[in-house]
């Protein structure tokens, strides 16, 4: 038995009971793809990831890629190629592309959740499959000529990677200093150095690569809004059959050494220092790369999300697996008989307080990207809340940071406790948890750090959006709390999931507060800042317990009916962790809105002297 388990009955819960997209499946909304289908499809990518790409988990940590400097490349292990293969070869990535690519249309929650068993059972692994998605974006914002190369170079299965940061240039793209020069030919010359590039080499395991690279045309203004975006492939091609040709002049030119994702290659690029020119070409023949770039980053913010929220998953289940075993000291009640039975360690209040506390965060955080997932696509959406198109588009902006910024932090610190309760033993190789918490790290660090997801959430997505996707949830979360439903059980939480959205509205309405006063006040704004992490814990903890409450509910109601006996423990394990999750975490949004309520600056004046 591998590292990595799966919680594939979680997912067709989340899709089925919950979403009820099982409706849609047999109403021909996605062609062929009815229920039975995905519930098949599911069970066979739950054993792909269990199986061939959990296989080289450790391995891939304990003997990593390696930087081959004479000839700017990466030499990738046998074990981890044969994951890489396993997962190219089972060919998932068409579920959910543009059809116009060869992709097959799917529901965007199937899609995600196919991601998060492949990405949570190697995370490394998943680094030598980007290149889908940026072939993906391509395809849409590209040129009649970049399409093609996009859909070929697709089935040729050439890798891909997203080019933005340098070493000046990280939360700021904008300072980027990478240069393009326009030739004569129309192409562009692209000079300068990147770094930290996931996949800028990725060895043999594909015959070429693309890099969609953010670079400043000569004369192009200051910022994100000077930059363009460039396809630059590894080799040169033929515009038609996209045979290979010479070898461009993007070099990988150093490979980080990580603390987790070992195996992923984190790559230094420079383009253009030698005699070979990095020829690139500019995407859509049109200057609006921050904008075209962003369609990558959403799907690769959602894939952090949905990734942190599959390796809690999986550091849950063996956490549990390892507590329902080990046996030490016994009962609390008996705490003072020396002779009373030894029981497994399950039977401890702080053991079960912190289970609960994982599969809360677990299950919680792959329900609301899931529900985040259910506003890409226009039926899905208008089934599960009745957003029109251009809502759901809102909504999904809105909760992308939630998914991102929320779920790689708690998932995070929920690995921790993980961990702890394996006592000792879990601080040890012989188990996966120390390396999940080592991969999961970054998390929270790439694709927009927490700090930059907090910003996004309120200045953008609700400042900017004017509450409008934030008011449709808000009033989702209302819809609920007022239902009926559950027969009267739920009714304590309801009501702690009532105070709870108050709070979260009225520190909406302060944040809101300090940023007008800033008009006046320009330091005003320091408190929107001080404060809009803790707010993006505070709105990701209430949506948590809103889809867990939801899922109570659905639980609630299979019990109520026909729920064979061996389902049972299930439903009832999801009521009891959404009815835990309301009275351990909800009462404390309640002080956070103090804390925002009464922010100052005295921080902010401080001399860094004095820290
Ligand atoms: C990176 C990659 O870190 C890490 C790895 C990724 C892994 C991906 C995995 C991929 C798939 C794998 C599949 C595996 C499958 C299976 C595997 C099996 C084994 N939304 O606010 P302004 C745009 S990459 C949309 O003024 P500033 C917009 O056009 C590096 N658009 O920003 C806007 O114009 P307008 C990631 C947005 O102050 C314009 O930007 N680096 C959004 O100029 C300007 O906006 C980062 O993420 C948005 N939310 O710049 C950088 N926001 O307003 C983080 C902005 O007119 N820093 N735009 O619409 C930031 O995000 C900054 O806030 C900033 C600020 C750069 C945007
Ligand atoms: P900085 O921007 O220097 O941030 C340092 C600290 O300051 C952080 O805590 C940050 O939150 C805070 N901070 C910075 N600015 C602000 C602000 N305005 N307000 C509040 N706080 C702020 N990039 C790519 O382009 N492509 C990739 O494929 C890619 N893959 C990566 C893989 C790995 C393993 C790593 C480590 C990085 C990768 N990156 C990639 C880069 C990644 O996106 C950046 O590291 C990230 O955006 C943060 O930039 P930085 O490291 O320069 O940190």
């Amino acid at each position: 038995m591998g590292h990595y388990k799966s919680n594939v009955r979680d997912i067709e819960f989340n899709l089925f009971e919950v979403l009820g997209i099982g409706e849609l499946l047999d109403g021909g909304a996605y062609g062929e793809l009815d229920a039975d289908t995905v519930r098949n499809i599911l069970a066979e990518v739950a054993r792909l990831a269990e199986g061939p790409v959990a296989a080289s988990f450790a391995d891939a940590d304990r003997h990593p890629v390696e930087f081959d400097a004479p000839n700017h490349a990466i030499v990738v292990p046998d074990p981890l190629r044969k994951t890489v293969e396993a997962v190219n070869e089972a060919g998932w990535s068409r579920l959910g592309l543009p059809e116009g690519m060869g992709g097959v249309p799917a529901p965007a929650p199937l899609v995600w959740a196919i991601g998060e068993m492949l990405v949570a059972a190697n995370g490394s692994a998943s680094f030598f499959n980007m290149g889908p998605l940026m072939a993906s974006v391509l395809y849409t914002v590209g040129t009649e000529q970049q399409k093609h190369w996009a859909k070929a170079g697709f089935e040729r299965g050439w890798a891909g990677t997203m080019v933005l940061t340098e070493p000046d240039a990280g939360s700021d793209v904008g300072a980027g200093r990478t240069r393009a020069i326009q030739q004569d030919d129309g192409t562009w010359h692209i000079e300068g150095v990147k770094r930290f590039i996931s996949g800028g080499d990725v060895g043999d395991t594909a015959e070429n690569l693309f890099h969609l690279v953010l670079a400043r045309p000569e004369g192009a203004g200051p910022g994100t809004k000077g930059l363009s975006l460039f396809y630059v492939p590894k080799f040169h091609f033929d515009p038609e059959t996209l045979d290979l040709g010479e070898r461009n002049g993007v070099y990988v030119t150093g490979v980080e050494h990580k603390m987790g994702i070992k195996s992923s290659p984190t790559c230094e690029l420079t383009f253009g220092a030698t005699g070979v020119p990095a020829v690139g070409w500019l995407v859509g023949d049109v200057h609006d790369g921050i904008a075209q770039m962003f369609q990558v980053i959403e799907n690769a913010r959602m894939m952090v999300g949905t990734k942190a929220a599959g390796t809690l998953s999986t550091g849950y289940l063996n956490a549990l697996a390892y507590a329902k075993e080990r046996v030490q000291g016994a009962d609390l009640t008996e705490m003072t008989d020396k002779t009373a039975p030894r029981v497994t360690i399950t039977h401890h209040p702080d053991v079960r307080r912190s289970l609960a506390m994982q599969k809360a965060y677990a299950e919680g955080l792959r329900a609301v990207y899931l529900y985040t997932a259910a506003h890409q696509n226009a039926d899905v959406a208008e089934l599960v809340s009745g957003a029109d198109a251009e809502l759901a588009a809102r909504v999904n902006d809105l909760l992308l940071p939630i998914v991102k910024g929320v779920g790689s932090e708690r998932a995070y610190e929920l690995l921790t406790e993980s961990l702890q309760t394996l006592g000792g033993s879990g601080y040890l190789q012989d188990y996966p948890i120390e390396q999940y918490i080592r991969d999961a790290k970054i998390d929270t660090l790439y694709e927009g750090t927490t700090a930059i997801q907090a910003q996004d959430f309120f200045f953008r997505k609700i400042a900017r959006d004017r509450g409008v996707a934030l008011a449709h949830v808000s009033g989702q979360v209302r819809e609920f709390i007022d239902s009926a439903a559950g027969n009267g059980r739920l009714k304590s939480e309801r009501a702690l999931l009532e105070t709870a959205l108050t709070d979260v509205q009225e520190m909406a309405g302060i944040l809101t507060g300090y940023l007008m006063a800033s008009q006046q006040q320009p330091a005003e704004l320091y408190k929107v800042g001080l404060g809009s992490v803790r707010f993006l814990y505070a709105v990701g903890d209430l949506l948590i317990a809103w889809r867990l409450l939801v899922q109570a509910e659905v639980a609630l109601a299979a019990l109520d009916g026909d729920a064979p006996a061996k389902e049972q423990p299930f439903y009832r394990g999801k009521v009891a962790v959404a009815s835990f999750f309301a009275k351990n975490v909800l009462p404390t949004l309640a002080s956070t809105k103090v804390i925002l309520e009464t922010i100052d600056n005295e921080i902010m004046e401080l001399e860094e002297e004095a820290f």
